[in-house]
This record gives C-alpha cells, sequence and structure tokens, in this order.
C-alpha cells in the first residue's frame, strides 16, 4: 500500500537499454532524492502506455508521470521544476538566481536536447535510409555547435550559475545522452562537468534504484502496484 503523502512515478517495465539510466525517469528519482524526497515507482509495460489508464496520466502513453494526491503531472521538466519548488536544495532562493536556474532547465531541455534527441533518431529509427550516411554529419555538427556554446558558457566552473541547481540536473540529464556517441570526449570541460553530475549521491542513489528495478529488486522504494 503506498502511503498518500508520498509520489508515485512512473517507469519502464522493460529498459530497451538495460537500465542505463537514460529513460526519464532517472531525472525525476535524481530530483527526489536530491531533495529528500520519498516516492513510490509504478513500472509500466509497453503495451500499457497506450492505453486509457495511462493516457490519463500522460497524453502522449510515455514514462514519466508524477502522481500526488490528487496532482498529476507530465513532462520530466515540469515534474522536476515541481519537485524542485517543492523542496529545498534545487533552486535559489534568491528570486533572480531562481529564475535563472529555471532558465537552465529550459535550455537544457529546449535548446540543448533536440539536437541530441535527433541524432538518436537518426541512429535509431533512419540508420536504413539511404540518406543517413549524408545525414549524420549534419547531425552531429548540430550538437557540437551546442557543446561548444554550452562549454564557453560553463568556462572552468563547477555549475552552470553558481550553485548546483535543477538547471544542472537537467543539463547532466540531458547530456548523459551523448556518452555512447563520444561526442562529449572533444569537450573535456563538459565531461567533468557531467562525470561532477554523476557522482553526486543522489545521482547514484537515483541511477541504482531505476538499475534494481530492472533486476526485480527495487526494495529502495516500493515499486509495482496497479
Ligand atoms: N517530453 C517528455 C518528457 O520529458 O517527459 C518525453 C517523454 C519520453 O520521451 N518518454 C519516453 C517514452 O515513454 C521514455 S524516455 N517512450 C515510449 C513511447 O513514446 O512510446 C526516452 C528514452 C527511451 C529509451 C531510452 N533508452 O533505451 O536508452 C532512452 C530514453
Amino acid at each position: 500500500m503506498t502511503h498518500p503523502s508520498i509520489p508515485t512515478i512512473t517507469a519502464f517495465e522493460r529498459s530497451p537499454n538495460g537500465g542505463k539510466g537514460l529513460a526519464r525517469d532517472t531525472r525525476v528519482r535524481w530530483a527526489l532524492e536530491e531533495v529528500g524526497q520519498a516516492y513510490a515507482v509504478r513500472q509500466v509495460a509497453f503495451a500499457a502506455l497506450k492505453q486509457p489508464a495511462h493516457r490519463a496520466l500522460q497524453p502522449f502513453g510515455q514514462i514519466p508521470s508524477y502522481e500526488e494526491g490528487g496532482l498529476v503531472l507530465f513532462e520530466s521538466g515540469a515534474i522536476v521544476l515541481h519537485i524542485a519548488e517543492r523542496g529545498t536544495g534545487l533552486l535559489p532562493a534568491e528570486p533572480d538566481g531562481r529564475a535563472r536556474a529555471i532558465a537552465w532547465m529550459f535550455a537544457a531541455l529546449n535548446t540543448v536536447e533536440p539536437p541530441i534527441l535527433d541524432l538518436q533518431v537518426a541512429k535509431y529509427l533512419e540508420g536504413d535510409q539511404p540518406w543517413y550516411e549524408a545525414r549524420l554529419p549534419l547531425v552531429q555538427d548540430r550538437i557540437r555547435r551546442r557543446l561548444d556554446e554550452l562549454a564557453a558558457t560553463l568556462g572552468d566552473a563547477d555549475w552552470l550559475d553558481g550553485a548546483f541547481s535543477a538547471g544542472d540536473l537537467m543539463m547532466v540529464s540531458v547530456l548523459l545522452r551523448l556518452r555512447a556517441s563520444g561526442l562529449l570526449d572533444a569537450f573535456p570541460a563538459l565531461a567533468a562537468y557531467v562525470a561532477r553530475g554523476e557522482s553526486r549521491p543522489a545521482y547514484r542513489r537515483a541511477y541504482d534504484a531505476q538499475a534494481a528495478a530492472f533486476l526485480g529488486r527495487d526494495t529502495h522504494r516500493s515499486s509495482g502496484g496497479a
């Protein structure tokens, strides 16, 4: 039985990538861990994602969703922002710093993640197209341009704007999706930034929890249920 005050999120029942933390429930788990909020996880089978019961929570039939009392939320960005606003440690108290941290969340989702998604679409969905080889360098160049710009802004700072914030949580989550491509290797400051994010205890707990779920030992938080 889930305690009514403990939020419930949804995650894949089976991981297409073997639970390497790249599905978007990980960023939500990470935010919950950063603010010290206990949570429950309901794992959803692929077929169930597109059923009305799940679409009532997530209109596009995707994970993650978030339920807390009467509140139902979808979109990982909105969920992380909600968690950050309710908890402490992910957004500065000072209004201008808070606004900038939120701007970095949007930058991660709206400016940096789209070309990274393009690369994944190209590789996994368009790899057999005759124009794939010609298009790939264009997609990679668009990512490199964003990484260049981001590296210039980060400089030699640890985090994007002062202390670690929800903006960094989201940016690191997005950049992690690039690791397998090797594109981050040409940007040592960004690779180090990502490693700093990954080494945070809250990230480790989130990663381990999503990985354990696929091995059927998600004892970290109550999972399963209707
Ligand atoms: N904008 C939404 C958000 O941010 O919440 C996007 C949500 C989304 O794309 N969810 C994906 C999903 O449910 C999972 S995260 N897909 C199923 C579907 O659309 O039917 C994307 C994802 C999936 C798999 C891997 N992987 O295997 O590495 C990584 C990321």
